[in-house]
């Protein structure tokens, strides 16, 4: 199978999973903020259901799942036993883009070509959504068929996920981003804050996927090379295009990054250097899954497109 159609596989597979969510259905087509007279004790309350289905389902590119799901399958054929855990990943994402587009933090409008969750459903809605989903994520993960089978693997996939999503992870590479706006650039921190902001939430689905999938120590440690290599190079190409594309094309504002005095890779080592360095990284990130052989092809494809990528 070609790259594309397997990334649609694995792509699709995880929209539908995400959209058959059952405590975010049934839901109404349009976003509402209207509570209705219909909920009972085992319902999300209307408001909160839309919140969290808008930005979960807007077309975001799905990279952690296909990563998680990718990578267990380098050691087993059945993939969607992984599907909770991808589904968890991409939910704790979708968190913590709602939470960074608040006025409190970036204040963005636009996300994934549509409005912020904060400009359809309220400040109040988007906190709760973004919570909401962060929980929902550990409920799935923890409710999984997987989880109930193989609790010795799945307990610590989704302690790894806890741990690179938590407060040494991205929420403390966005704790820098966030304190050292303005800042002068420097080398330290700029690569602390690539390498928890967006590395840790790149290599948590690579390495949970080995775990769930039983994978031995080196092949943890060439997951955890690969995904902190691979996220690296994401982020540098994350400010790249802040600086050169548009709102049509990245779904969100450009040149936000420069007017917030963001702490960016071109920031600190210029444009050509930035370039050059996504280039090293995403070499690096293919060259450390050279261990599974033939089997590593989708993952490399997909770190040279992410690297190279223009959206
Ligand atoms: C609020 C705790 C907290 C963390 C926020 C995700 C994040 C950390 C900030 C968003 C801004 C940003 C540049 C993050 C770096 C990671 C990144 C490039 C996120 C966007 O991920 P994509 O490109 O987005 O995979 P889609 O929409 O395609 O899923």
């Amino acid at each position: 199978m070609d790259f594309d159609a397997g990334f649609a596989e694995y792509r699709q597979a995880v929209e539908e999973a995400l959209s058959q969510q059952p405590l975010l259905n049934p839901c109404p087509a349009e976003p509402t903020t209207q509570v209705g007279d219909d909920f009972g004790d085992e319902m999300v309350p209307q408001p909160l259901r839309s919140a969290m289905r808008y930005s979960l389902l807007l077309p975001g590119k799905r990279v952690r799942p296909v990563l998680l799901l990718a990578a267990y399958a380098l050691q087993r054929e059945a993939w969607r036993q992984a599907l909770p855990f991808a589904c968890g990943l991409e939910m704790i994402h979708t968190y913590s883009l709602i939470h960074d587009d608040l006025p409190a933090m970036d204040n963005d409008d636009y996300r994934r070509g549509q409005l912020t969750n904060h400009k359809v459903f309220g400040e109040n809605m988007a906190i709760l959504a973004g919570d909401g989903l962060l929980n929902l994520a550990y409920e799935t993960m923890l409710s999984a068929p997987l989880t109930a089978q193989k609790p010795e693997v799945a307990l610590p996939a989704i302690r790894e996920i806890a741990e690179r999503a938590g407060v040494r992870g991205m929420i403390a590479g966005q704790t820098l981003d966030v304190k050292l706006e303005g800042t002068a650039p420097s080398q330290k921190s700029v690569s602390y804050i690539h390498a928890h902001k967006t590395a840790d939430l790149l290599t948590a689905p690579v390495t949970a996927g080995l775990m769930l999938a039983g994978a031995d120590e080196d092949a943890l440690r060439a997951g955890r090379e690969f995904g902190f290599s691979l996220g690296v190079a994401f982020q540098i190409r994350d400010d790249l295009l802040d600086l050169h594309s548009d709102l049509q094309t990245l779904g969100k504002e450009a040149g936000m990054d420069a007017q917030r005095g963001k702490m960016t890779w071109p920031a600190v080592f210029g444009e050509e250097q930035a370039e050059k360095d996504a280039r090293m990284y995403s070499d690096r990130a293919q060259a450390a899954l050279d261990i599974f052989g033939e089997k590593a092809a989708f993952l490399q494809e997909m770190a040279a497109r992410l690297c190279a990528r223009s959206y």
